[in-house]
């Protein structure tokens, strides 16, 4: 594999760019090397601007369900885009993709986009603080809500692969208001939850993890969330920026039967455009601006582009009945061949996957939380991540993260992957 233009392209960026990325997880600090700079993509694929093809199994970081460059999102792009692209006014089209939406997920009676999964979290918490007048939330070690100061403590993906899991800038009033708990631990959480009482707002949590590695909940773990959250008057903030519309139509809600009182969303309900949302019953959204007191606002948000982008893609997953067990065979056919490759070689690892996400750890025990993602090696994974990306397969470039199965992979492409790692393994 050729980089130079990568290469080229990065040097000019890091003169005006800070890192030469605008989100700091693209720029393989974690992996070493250079970042590899994307042209085009289409389908399971993305081409850099070396000419070089990858499988891609990093998919945006999650939006490309069915594959890049979905025809009806582009159709829908195209065709929005002549009629204009922002008017800061209402459309019938942000009513039709917040109708749709709420008509595939539980619980919730009225949903708001903004534009980012950051925007959303960020949004969620304050309408908990609002709704619930207490201001303490927790949040999960390893989890990662965005980069919104709340949420920038024992952050997950891009936040713990660079060491600042707290990062600075943070102040300490802030950070008071939010405690940590450990994923999959629940007498943690109630230690917690009864140690401050009467001051929680709401519990955020990934309900599937997907920012420390793949992590889904142990048994019990979100029932043991809503109960807890039921009996000390607690919001339980589902932030499903990473699973919505991915681990079932209705996200994890449907899929564990766990009712969350906030959803957020991100990622596949842009369609890959700009987008996301956070939603509730009425109650609770009603205390939202311009109804209620609780502010929140965006000069893009809604934006016809988006929105038609996130319709589109709403629609195509609505309408495929099998879509969520294709990807599901999908993934369990990867897993299974991944396992089998490694083992046949005899390197410590272990996978954690569910629906469609899937991680692989070079660990020797189970990845259950923050504590035990980080104890996976990373200098094999760093082997294994260049071992893949020079064999045209393009996996997250850092150990906490989820990687994302999408319909456009076809068997041969997991052989060509189950392959690849075959010959890695002797490596590792
Ligand atoms: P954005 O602000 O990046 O759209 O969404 C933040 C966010 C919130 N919640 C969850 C569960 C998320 O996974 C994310 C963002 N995910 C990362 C990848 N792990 C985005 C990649 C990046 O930071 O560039």
């Amino acid at each position: 594999m050729l980089y130079q233009r990568s290469s080229a392209l990065f040097k000019e960026a890091q003169n005006v760019i800070p890192g030469g990325v605008n989100s700091p997880v693209r720029a393989f600090k974690a992996v070493g090397g250079t970042p590899i700079f994307a042209k085009s993509a289409k389908g399971a694929y993305v081409y850099d601007e070396d000419g070089n093809r990858f499988i891609d199994y990093i998919n945006s970081w999650g939006p490309m369900i069915l594959g890049h460059a979905h025809q009806p999102v582009v159709d829908a792009v195209i065709e929005k885009t002549k009629e204009g692209t922002s008017f800061g006014m209402p459309t019938a089209l942000e009513t039709e993709i917040a109708e749709l939406a709420v008509s595939m997920v539980p619980n919730i009676d009225k949903i708001r986009f903004v534009n980012s999964g950051t925007e959303a979290c960020m949004s969620a918490i304050r309408l908990a603080r609002g709704y619930t007048q207490k201001d303490k939330i927790i949040k999960f070690s390893g989890c990662y809500h965005g980069h919104s100061d709340s949420f920038l403590i024992a952050a997950g993906s891009g936040a713990v692969t660079f060491g600042t899991p707290n990062s600075p800038g943070v102040t300490q009033g802030t950070a008071k208001d939010t405690l940590l708990a450990r994923y999959n631990d629940i007498e943690n959480v109630r230690e917690i939850v009864e140690a401050n009482p009467n001051e929680i707002a709401a519990i955020i949590v990934e309900p599937v993890a997907g920012n420390m590695g793949c992590i889904p909940p142990v048994e019990g773990f979100l029932e043991g969330l809503r109960t807890l959250c039921s009996a000390h008057d607690i919001l339980l903030i589902f932030d499903e920026v990473m699973t919505g519309f991915r681990l079932a139509k209705g996200g994890v809600q449907q899929l564990k039967g766990v009712d969350a009182d906030i959803v957020c969303f991100g990622k596949v309900v842009g369609g890959g455009l700009p987008v996301g949302a956070f939603a509730s019953r009425n109650e609770i959204m009603n205390h939202l601006a311009p109804n209620g007191p609780v502010y929140q606002a965006g000069t893009l948000s809604g934006n016809p582009l988006a929105m038609a982008a996130g319709l589109a893609m709403l629609k195509s997953i609505n309408s495929d009945k099998g879509l969520m067990n294709r990807l599901d065979e999908k993934t369990k056919y990867l897993r299974n061949g991944i396992a089998d490759a490694l083992n046949k070689n005899n390197v410590v690892h272990t996978i954690n996957s569910i629906g469609s996400m899937i991680s692989v750890h070079f660990s020797e025990e189970p990845v259950v939380d923050f504590e035990s993602a980080a104890k996976g090696n990373n200098d094999t994974f760093k082997t294994f991540f260049h071992g893949m990306l020079s064999r045209g397969i393009y996996i997250a470039p850092s150990a906490f993260e989820s990687w994302f199965i999408t319909d456009a992979l076809t068997y041969q492409d997991l052989n060509e992957t189950i392959a690849a790692v075959e010959e890695i393994a002797k490596e590792l």
